[in-house]
């Protein structure tokens, strides 16, 4: 079964996640397929992607695939976890990739949206921020791409309650680039692409590598990190991470006890 479909129009290249029946959840099978398209566009020396799901989708991704957590003691989001890779070969790809948004977006699936260059979002799109109903701990990196996309105290309200944020309320925080009726969503989406791929490809890929290695330039001390990383090691081997992953696949509630 095709977990994404791709196509080219020029020197634009579309990647359409096509499991909707798991809500295009990020399995590592899923990311292994949009890793090698990214591939084949960069090889091809396209100008221009658009990363989309099919049209009419209520849900554009239900992000992590939570079934291939690891069973605790392991940190679930290391620097090999799938969805990281995903996040660094889109921030790291030299050409620009734009996410065109209709549904909602969860956790892991948030992070790939915002790690993207641009966002065109439908107004039934909706953004969520999920470790803290799974009890899992985000990873430092991750936390970061929240960071550049959203004023710190958004970020905050959306890891600490988990809610979904309205597409109207991302657009007015600057989390997106623009929302437009979902009729216009691909001419809108198309339309920037075009322009970006009638431009000169160096140079808008070298801009894009400065703001990357701009925007992660925040210097994390080496005892700063250990402690972080102390601090997530508490969270993945605790109870809580077990009983979210448990009440996931059991469908049900989970019940946290904060041990
Ligand atoms: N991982 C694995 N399977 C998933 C999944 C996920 N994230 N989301 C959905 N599925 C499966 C689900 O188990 C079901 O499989 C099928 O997709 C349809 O889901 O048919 P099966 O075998 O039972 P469902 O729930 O029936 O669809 P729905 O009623 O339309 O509801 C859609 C949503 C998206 C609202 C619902 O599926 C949901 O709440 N999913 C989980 C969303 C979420 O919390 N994601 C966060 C994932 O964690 C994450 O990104 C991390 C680790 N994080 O944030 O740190």
């Amino acid at each position: 079964m095709g977990l994404i479909t791709t196509s080219r129009d020029g020197f634009v290249g579309t990647v359409t996640l096509d499991n909707a029946e798991k809500r295009n959840a990020l399995s590592s099978a899923l990311i292994d397929a949009l890793c090698t398209a990214l591939e084949g566009f960069r090889s091809d020396h396209l100008r221009a992607v658009v990363l989309r799901a099919q049209p009419g989708v209520t849900v554009w991704s239900a992000g992590f695939n939570i079934d291939e957590l690891p069973e605790g003691h392991r940190d679930p989001l290391g620097w090999d976890d799938p969805v990281r890779h995903l996040v660094r070969e889109i921030s790291r790809f030299p050409i620009p990739v734009i996410a065109m948004v209709e549904g909602s977006v969860w956790g892991g699936a948030c992070e790939v949206v915002l790690a993207c260059d641009i966002i065109v979002i439908a107004p039934n799109a909706s953004f969520a921020i999920t470790p803290a109903k799974l009890s899992v701990p985000y990873n430092i990196s991750g936390m970061l791409t929240f960071l550049n996309a959203a004023p710190a105290c958004t970020v905050r309200e959306m890891a600490f309650t988990a809610k979904p944020v309205t597409a109207a309320r991302a657009f007015d925080l600057g989390m997106v680039n623009h929302i437009v009726p979902i009729e216009e969503l691909e001419t809108v989406t198309y339309g920037i692409a075009k322009d970006i791929a009638a431009n000169a490809p160096l140079a808008v890929s070298v801009m894009k590598e400065q703001l990357r290695i701009l925007e992660g330039a925040h210097p994390v001390s080496p005892e700063g990190f250990e402690r972080l990383q102390g601090l997530r090691r508490v969270v993945y081997d605790s109870q809580d991470y077990l009983e979210g992953l448990r009440a996931f696949k059991q469908k049900r509630k989970p019940v946290f006890e904060g041990k």
